[in-house]
């Protein structure tokens, strides 16, 4: 029997990504959203990138986050082979910080969308924020879920700061 379609992908440049796209990994499951996890490289295994984008929309998948840093071309080139949105995580690179991956990640070409996150760990758990805030236009259990999480979100934050001691 065929493996059930998950709503979001994740995918990634390489196994050095996951350190960051786990906290999209993570945000998703807290949120109780399906995710299929990949290492998709747009230069190492572009055949494999071709064949995700190709069929992500038949697959089942809803949105597709890609993480990248560096050369960060994978979201863009997804976008551009998939209807489905694209949300871009610029991964911190060692040499720039992660500027290099957010500045390829953010300035597409009119016409081909990549809606592009922060660098790093908000970007990742903001990326998984913002798929399930599309998916829960057409899920209203989702979209309780999504309130619940926002409000145990405020509910933790502390009218006044802790005193440490320095
Ligand atoms: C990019 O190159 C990946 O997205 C990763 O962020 C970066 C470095 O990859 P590794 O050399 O760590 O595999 O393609």
């Amino acid at each position: 029997m065929a493996a059930k379609a998950q709503p979001v992908a994740i995918i990634m440049g390489s196994q050095s990504d996951w350190q960051t796209m786990k906290a999209a990994a993570e945000t998703l499951d807290a949120l109780g959203i399906g995710h299929d996890d990949r290492i998709v490289s747009a230069h190492r295994t572009p055949d494999r990138l071709v064949a995700f984008a190709k069929d992500a929309r038949a697959s089942g998948h809803k949105v597709i986050i890609a993480g990248a840093g560096g050369a960060a071309h994978l979201p863009g080139m997804c976008a551009a082979m998939t209807p489905l949105p694209v949300l871009g995580v610029p991964v911190e690179s060692k040499a720039l910080s992660g500027r290099d991956s957010l500045l390829s990640i953010v300035q597409m070409p009119a016409g081909i969308p990549v809606g592009t996150l922060a660098i790093g760990r908000a970007g990742a758990v903001n990326a998984a924020l913002l798929a399930a805030a599309i998916l829960a236009l057409e899920d209203p259990a989702l979209a309780g879920r999504l309130d619940d999480w926002r409000a145990e979100q405020t509910a933790r934050v502390a009218e006044r700061p802790a005193q440490i001691e320095e």
